[in-house]
């Protein structure tokens, strides 16, 4: 009986790892950090993880930017005021904007495994000014985690959505 829980439990645990984990982006219009930007704004997570993108309002949608996703990924583009899940199996970075407020710098980054793939080719795209400056911070960030790791870029931790990166947050 013991032999056959300690099975169970060991093929549970391989399904969760298959079916990969979940991070919420919320789409918000009026939040504690701001208006009209995407919650958390930078999501680190791994090959086979999936972003559940959530609208509080009929106004926000998701749309990814192209020239900033790693090569031969496909991107999205949800329907406004739907909530959307996109399944990430290619490692890189993922840029995205909400449609309708995109210059007033509604836009987030994704990384998925190793950022280095597409970093110095999205980091060139330019965007209208209050994007531009969401952008260059996400990628400051983005940079001091590959070079440093998470405890050294208190900054970065702010924006992060990874389940180590939530952690490392509550030791500060
Ligand atoms: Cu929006």
């Amino acid at each position: 009986m013991a032999r056959l829980g300690v099975w169970t439990l060991v093929l549970l645990l391989l399904a969760q790892a298959a079916r990969g984990g979940e991070i919420t982006v919320r789409m918000v219009t009026d939040g504690e950090r701001g208006r009209f930007r995407f919650e958390p704004q930078l999501v680190w997570i791994q090959v086979g993880d999936r972003v559940r993108f959530v609208p509080d309002s009929h106004l926000h949608g998701t749309r990814t930017i192209p020239a900033m996703l790693p090569a031969g990924a496909a991107g999205w583009s949800s329907p406004v005021g739907e909530p959307h899940v996109v399944v990430f199996d290619q490692p890189g970075i993922y840029a995205y904007k909400c449609p309708s407020h995109y210059s007033l710098g509604m836009v987030g980054l994704i990384v998925v495994g190793d950022p280095a793939v597409n970093f110095d080719e999205a980091r060139r795209m330019r965007h209208p000014p209050k994007a531009q400056a969401v952008f260059a911070r996400l990628f400051a960030a983005v940079a001091c985690l590959m070079e440093r790791g998470g405890e050294a870029c208190p900054g970065a931790l702010e924006v992060m959505g990874s389940p180590d990166f939530r952690k490392a947050q509550k030791r500060q």
